[in-house]
């Protein structure tokens, strides 16, 4: 078929083979899961600091009568956690309906610290009954090369020289949701973490770290997020590798012009997600993320969740995506809208029909 026919030119790394050469199979599924996880830290991503010391929030800012209609309560939490002893604080945004008893949740990375924003339409997702967390990625640490401020600084004072910036925005979000645990009530078998552009590729390494999560939904992700990187289109690593090195550890600039090389590829991020849901969103103009790449990242990477007894990515074997069709059916959910680069509320409204399934 047309789909199998691109794939196999892409020559991407197996995904059933251990570094040392055994066999995947169901039993030492998780096994390999844990193997994702250490490449990808060593060859893209960087070191995930440890758990935190304590994690503990303020609230700095009061629900007002009038939020959202009056349909939610949004209140503003001063999150402060420590590592290896350095402490930490951020604010984020929480969200929550008033009406809905435990409801599912989803911790959205932003650009802003905007609440609402244009990018997180707030009055949908409580309208849909959802509960959820926001914050603003600058507020952990700038996203620059400077690695003196914010979280960064204080990784690296206690010796973590080689995480990336977009290792540390995940890390905040799981952070967060250490705080909705210990004081909200949710429906803890959906949790989302959610993110757009180099923000989704946070959210698929959230996803792929923190299994409290049960479903990671990255929108625009492209390079170094939900797109195969043999062969893309658009955006590639010696371009996303120099211009944005801190958001990766040292080793990732060494595959700019062999990317051949990488003994990984992007389908082990979202493979490392399973057997939980993963959401993947695209848009048609987006040429810079190449939506033909993230489709064919899920289509390789839904193998995976046949360890689990589970269906990965139900998907037209013959064509790539059009703008009016969705594929909800599997454990992998992917969209292709029209348009730009952006976080539209189609995109959102989508997510949310799979979410609520
Ligand atoms: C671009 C970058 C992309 C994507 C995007 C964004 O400049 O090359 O990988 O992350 O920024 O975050 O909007």
């Amino acid at each position: 078929m047309y789909i199998e026919k691109q794939l196999k030119k892409r020559r991407l790394p197996d995904l059933f083979t251990f570094e040392d050469g055994r066999k995947v199979t169901a039993e030492n599924a998780d096994e390999r899961r844990a193997e994702f996880r250490e490449i990808l830290q060593r060859e893209i991503y960087g070191e995930m600091p440890v758990l935190p010391d304590f994690v503990r929030g303020e609230v700095i800012k009061e629900p007002a009568d009038r939020d959202c209609a009056g349909k939610a309560k949004i209140s503003r939490i001063q999150l402060t956690f420590s590592v290896k002893g350095e402490e930490f604080s951020f604010p984020f945004w929480l969200v929550m309906p008033r009406l809905v008893r435990m409801p599912r949740f989803v911790v959205a990375i932003n650009f802003r610290d905007n609440m609402p924003d244009e990018y997180i339409p707030c009055e949908e997702l409580i309208d849909r009954g959802i509960g959820f967390a926001a914050f603003c990625y600058k507020d952990v640490t700038s996203d620059d090369n400077d690695m003196t401020n914010g979280l960064a600084g204080v990784l690296a004072k206690v010796g973590y020289n080689d995480t990336g910036k977009l290792a540390m925005w995940a890390y905040s979000a799981s952070r967060v949701l250490d705080w909705v645990l210990e004081n909200c009530d949710i429906d803890r078998q959906n949790i989302a973490v959610a993110g757009h552009s180099r923000l989704g590729k946070t959210a698929l390494v959230c996803g792929a770290f923190d299994e409290r999560f049960t479903c990671a939904y990255s929108n625009d992700s492209g390079c170094s997020g939900a797109a195969i990187t043999r062969d893309k289109q658009g955006e590639q690593v010696a371009f996303i590798s120099v211009r944005f090195d801190y958001w990766f550890c040292k080793k990732y600039h060494d595959y700019s012009d062999r990317h051949h090389d990488m003994p990984f590829d992007q389908h082990f991020l979202l493979a490392a997600i399973a057997p939980r849901n993963l959401y993947v969103a695209s848009a048609l103009e987006d040429t810079w993320a190449d939506p033909e790449s993230e489709y064919l990242c899920c289509v390789a990477a839904g193998e995976y969740w046949k360890l689990y007894g589970k269906t990965g990515f139900v998907y037209n074997g013959e064509r790539m995506a059009n703008v009016t069709e969705v594929f909800h059916e599997g454990c992998i959910a992917y969209h292709m809208r029209s348009g730009v680069h952006y976080w539209s509320r189609e995109d959102w409204n989508k997510f949310l029909d799979y979410f609520l399934k």
